[in-house]
């Protein structure tokens, strides 16, 4: 099934109240709204009766076709941060990692209703995100809250994990993929962006395999990874502003630690953020990129080679002309795997990238020099 033939739920549907109160959870359940932003699942804030936050997610399975696994990756990461004491942060607060609450009956870690996974989590309480970096306090506790999700998940054996997402981040699988989309759909010439973004692809075809054949030459390890590490999935403590979690454990997998780097970097260096209207507001921020980047260093760096210091310029360079190839491609589908609210809106996306991708490209000198200064 692909994600848009799933109809998505509204708040307003009483449905969604049997499900929260499915899981073992106070009920009656007093309130149920949307929650953030995100591009794949649906997300809802449940409020317990006795006044506790979980966050309610309908797990797209056109996307995640196998829900067991996700759940099976989540959990084995809570076993593993269970085997330690949670890192004490500054305020005083506890990092912390949302856990799946266990269905009322049996005991499952999700439910199929009518043909769609949905699971309930712990909600981390207190805190706050944003779609864009803020200042560089904000740009140094998202580096950080990557930094510290790698340190505590590098001795985490890739064998634990399982495959949820085959592909996701070989960039060669997805130039493959649109190559396909282009011989069996075409372009509408008409359209002056797709032209563009047909161009500037073919003119970074040799960019693309970088981190993969670094990958098959022995360069670059597969570690786990937490595969979505964009600025709102970094949770900050409402008081100090401390990041207490990295959040969307969905497609933590086996990977390479580059493609986390990259997209922390893609995400957050560029302030007018990934739906920027005006795309002459989106621009590579180096500001920015050194107290994130150092703020992850300060915690990665004991387990980083000097392989993997060596590759992160590449990998932002890369993860970013991926995610616009992403875009253009699934507009190029037809809009089937990222949720769109107009039929531009993934060709919009795609452009955005691309432009942040020129950016990087115009400081890439700089932005080598600054990860050999801080590495
Ligand atoms: C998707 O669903 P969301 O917003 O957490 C996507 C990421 C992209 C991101 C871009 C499983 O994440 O890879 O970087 O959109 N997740 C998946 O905003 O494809
Ligand atoms: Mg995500």
């Amino acid at each position: 099934m692909n994600a848009q033939d799933q109809p998505f739920a509204t708040a307003a549907d009483g449905r969604l109240q049997a499900i929260a109160e499915a899981f073992a959870i106070a009920t009656p359940v007093r309130g149920l709204a949307p929650l953030g932003s995100g591009n794949v699942n649906d997300t809802y804030r449940v409020e317990a009766a006795d006044g506790s936050l979980y966050v309610l997610q309908r797990l797209n399975t056109g996307v995640f076709p196998r829900p067991e696994l996700v759940m099976g990756n989540i959990a084995t990461l809570g076993e593993h941060l269970d085997g330690r004491p949670a890192p004490r942060l500054r305020s005083g607060r506890s990092w912390e990692l949302p856990r799946l609450v266990p269905a009322r009956s049996g005991g499952a870690s999700w439910l199929e209703r009518d043909g769609q996974a949905w699971r309930l989590l712990t909600h981390i309480d207190d805190s706050v995100s944003h779609d864009t970096v803020q200042d560089s306090g904000h740009a140094r506790e998202v580096g950080r809250a990557l930094g510290r999700f790698h340190l505590l998940i590098h001795d985490l054996p890739c064998a634990q994990l399982a495959d949820t997402l085959e592909g996701f981040h070989v960039t060669p699988r997805y130039l493959a993929a649109y190559q396909e989309l282009l011989d069996s759909r075409g372009l509408d010439q008409a359209c002056e962006a797709s032209r563009f973004c047909r161009a500037f692809v073919a003119e970074r075809e040799a960019l693309v395999p970088a981190l993969e054949q670094a990958r098959l030459q022995g360069r670059l390890q597969e570690r786990p990874i937490h595969g979505d590490p964009k600025v709102n999935n970094v949770l900050l403590d409402r008081r100090s502003g401390e990041a207490v979690a990295l959040v969307d454990l969905d497609t933590v997998k086996p990977g390479l630690v580059q493609y986390d780097i990259g997209d922390c970097l893609r995400s957050g260096c560029n302030p007018a953020g990934e739906e920027a209207a005006d795309l002459n507001a989106v621009s590579f921020d180096l500001a920015l990129c050194r107290p994130m980047l150092g703020g992850y260093l300060e915690l990665a760096r004991p387990f980083l080679t000097p392989a993997d210091l060596e590759l992160i310029p590449t990998a932002v360079r890369l993860i970013s002309f991926e995610l616009g190839l992403r875009f253009f491609s699934d507009h190029l589908a037809g809009n089937r795997y990222f949720k769109c609210r107009h039929p531009r809106h993934n060709l919009e996306r795609a452009l955005v990238q691309f432009r942040l991708v020129q950016s990087i490209e115009a400081q890439q000198g700089a932005i080598e020099a600054l990860v050999e200064e801080l590495g």
